[in-house]
């Protein structure tokens, strides 16, 4: 088939013009839900000859109607599901397409098949429905509406016919009936046609029967929607460009503001957590300035002797104030820690002994902790500069952060995805923009 396989644009890749395939895809990437309107793209871009496709229920009488216009047997007709894929016709200059019929209880591969010939290949559909079936069903309106709307957008026109008229009793009969649908679609007009009469008529050169056929005023209406085509393409094409284009700028501007609303939401979770932990320092380092910046000699460090043993000793209780203090500030710490969502080593990091798996044991260390330790880790700016950089060095590897991060990467790399399908559009737009 001339569709399924070939388009300028894979061509033009097969001769060394990948960028157009690289950047059709990354189009594709980027609006997954326009997949059919890339495609149709695909299709104008070609700019082959005019495409008329018959669609409508099964046994309506479509492939017969092409073959009348058509001027030969070019496809199947018969009393059951013939045409079961698309059939092609050049003829004219126009690429005839026959499709399945669309009945409810039909399967999707046939439902596929009339949906790419109705919504990927045709410039002109007719609309095909058989007299004797009296007024369309919901599904015909539901169907004609919806071609009637893509018609408004695209351009793309529908013809609608009634088929099979010789298979009413009388001009009584099919009046009624053309009456019923001409209310049923009020703005539209019918073009009432017999196939038989006009095969008979040009068999027998009889100009009355072709005449009430009904297939010249057809034709007729066919070539002035022919004659319209190109203009409906380049509108289509503006279209097709216009509305991508801006769906992309939407896509990007949106991304643009996530990202940057995430890269916010990182230095404010940063900056609050630098802000708290110097909080808490701070606190720290003034309960214990009163505690350790007591000049005079260090009590604690006088060892224990036998004979004190059970007494209370001034070394001993020094020994316990600051131990007490200690734990206070590490109280304070972790409490705030745990508040930040740092409490437990990253997995990696972890060691066989669980209790020694916290952010508080890897910073703080375990040894036992003298005045001059604590002075130097919460009185000094050093020291608590030194605590800070290593509680938000584990800040950092916490899953608030983490997570966050891989949001941000994400976010990025969306944007990223919307900006290279804008250039994308922008290298392809010279091919598939219509000619002078
Ligand atoms: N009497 C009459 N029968 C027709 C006419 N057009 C088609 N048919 C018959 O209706 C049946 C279905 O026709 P076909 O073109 O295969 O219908 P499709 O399934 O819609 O393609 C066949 O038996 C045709 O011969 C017509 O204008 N008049
Ligand atoms: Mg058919």
């Amino acid at each position: 088939m001339r569709y399924s396989s070939t388009s300028s644009l894979a061509e033009e890749s097969a001769t060394g013009c990948g960028d157009h395939e690289a950047a059709l895809r990354d189009l594709q990437r980027a609006l997954p839900h326009r997949a059919l309107d890339l495609a149709r793209l695909r299709e104008l871009a070609d700019d082959g000859a005019p495409v008329v496709c018959v669609i409508g229920k099964y046994n309506h009488g479509k492939s017969r109607l092409l073959n009348e216009l058509v001027r030969r047997d070019a496809f199947a007709v018969a009393d059951r599901r013939e045409t079961v894929e698309l059939a092609e016709c050049h003829h004219a200059g126009v690429c005839w397409l026959d499709a399945p019929g669309l009945d409810a209880d039909v399967g999707q591969e046939d439902d596929r098949h009339a949906r790419v010939a109705v919504w990927l290949k045709a410039d002109i559909r007719l609309f095909v429905h058989a007299a004797r079936q009296g007024e369309f069903d919901a599904a015909e309106l539901a169907l004609l509406h919806q071609l009637r709307a893509d018609e408004i957008r695209t351009l793309r026109q529908t013809l609608i016919v009634i088929s099979q008229a010789d298979q009413l009793a009388d001009d009584g009969d099919l009046g009624q009936v053309v009456g019923a649908i001409a209310g049923q679609v009020p703005d539209a007009a019918l073009y009432v046609v017999s196939a038989t009469r006009h095969r008979q008529g040009i068999e027998t050169a009889k100009t009355l029967l072709i005449q009430r056929s009904g297939m010249p005023q057809l034709e007729g209406a066919i070539a002035d929607a022919l004659g319209r085509v190109p203009a409906a393409r380049s509108h289509e094409v503006a279209l097709l460009l216009r509305e991508i284009r801006d769906e992309l700028e939407g896509l990007r501007s949106g991304r643009a503001q996530a990202l940057e609303a995430l890269r916010q939401e990182e230095e404010n979770q940063r900056r609050g957590f630098d802000q708290g932990l110097e909080g808490v320092l701070g606190k720290v380092a003034a309960d214990m300035a009163a505690l350790v910046g007591a000049g005079g000699p260090d009590l604690a460090m006088v060892p224990d002797t036998a004979r004190d043993r059970f007494a209370v000793t001034a070394a001993k209780l020094e020994r316990a104030r600051i131990q007490v203090a200690y734990s206070r500030a590490c109280i304070q710490i972790d409490g705030f820690l745990v508040g930040q969502g740092v409490a437990r080593l990253p997995r990696d990091q972890e060691t066989a002994t669980g209790s020694l798996n916290t952010v508080m044991v890897a910073v703080m260390g375990v040894s036992v902790k003298f005045r001059a330790d604590l002075h130097r880790m919460f009185c000094e700016a050093r020291g608590r500069a030194r605590l800070h950089a290593a509680f938000a060095h584990y800040f950092e590897l916490s899953k608030r952060r983490t997570a966050l991060r891989a949001r941000i990467a994400e976010a990025s790399s969306a944007l990223e995805a919307a900006a290279r399908a804008l250039a994308a559009l922008q290298v392809l737009e010279p091919v598939l923009e219509p000619g002078p």
